[in-house]
């Protein structure tokens, strides 16, 4: 089946901003499924969460990379959560800060009970970084359930998204024997939106909610 079948009536009208933490322990327990967002530094996060709730400025972005700070919580259609994340391995973040960033990161997504899906971001403009393979690796060995989003991919031409699949698909196979989902996606042109809202709608109705 090719990723353009399977279009889906659904879409997100309703989201609002709950509240931003920067420890795990501190944000509300709750029950409500939650799909979090995290990849590198400008890799498009918030940008990602904002296309999906046609929204423009939902969750904060910049050109500047660090700009998400703390774990931000967002309420959407009343009936499940988006996070979104700070980047990791920003290089130009001073080492202290990065190091409260990758702990927050970890404890969230090692305790997080309600945590349904990670979606991690890799730029599709360029090669996996051996930052995304361990990251990967990571979320493997701690049993988080994740899919693959990649961005910025209105500045690829057809051709080039298929060979970076591929890329991605031969480097992944070096330490998975099946391959996690790989979602290409643009926040410009609005790519990948449709398939993301019906893997997001499905996994809430699997839940029963
Ligand atoms: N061309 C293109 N640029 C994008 C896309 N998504 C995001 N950007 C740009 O990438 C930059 C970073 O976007 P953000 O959404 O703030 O990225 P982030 O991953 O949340 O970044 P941090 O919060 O700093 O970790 C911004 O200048 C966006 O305009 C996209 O789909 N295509
Ligand atoms: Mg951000």
């Amino acid at each position: 089946m090719s990723l353009n079948q399977n279009i889906n009536t659904m879409d997100i009208s309703y989201a609002e901003f709950i509240g931003s933490w920067e420890r795990n322990d501190q944000i509300p327990q709750t029950q409500v499924p939650e799909f979090a967002f995290i990849g590198r530094s400008n890799v498009g996060k918030s940008s990602l969460i904002n296309m999906l709730c046609n929204r423009k400025k939902l969750a904060k972005t910049s050109s500047t990379p660090g700009k998400t700070q703390l774990i931000n919580l967002f309420k959407i259609e009343k009936r499940f959560h988006f996070c979104d994340l700070p980047g990791y391995g920003y290089a130009k973040v001073s080492k202290t800060k990065r190091d409260v960033f990758n702990r927050m990161i970890n404890h969230y997504l090692r305790e997080r009970q309600n945590l349904f899906t990670l979606f991690i971001l890799l730029d599709m403009r360029v090669e996996m970084q051996e930052l995304d393979v361990n990251f990967i690796n990571w979320c493997g060995t701690n049993e988080v359930p994740f899919t693959i989003v990649g961005t910025k991919c209105d500045a690829l031409k057809p051709k080039q998204i298929e060979t970076r699949l591929l890329q991605y698909e031969e480097k992944l196979s070096e330490n998975w024997a099946e391959l996690p989902t790989i979602i290409p996606s643009s926040s410009k042109t609005k790519m990948g939106k449709d398939i993301l809202t019906d893997f997001i709608f499905n996994g809430v109705k699997s839940l029963g909610i």
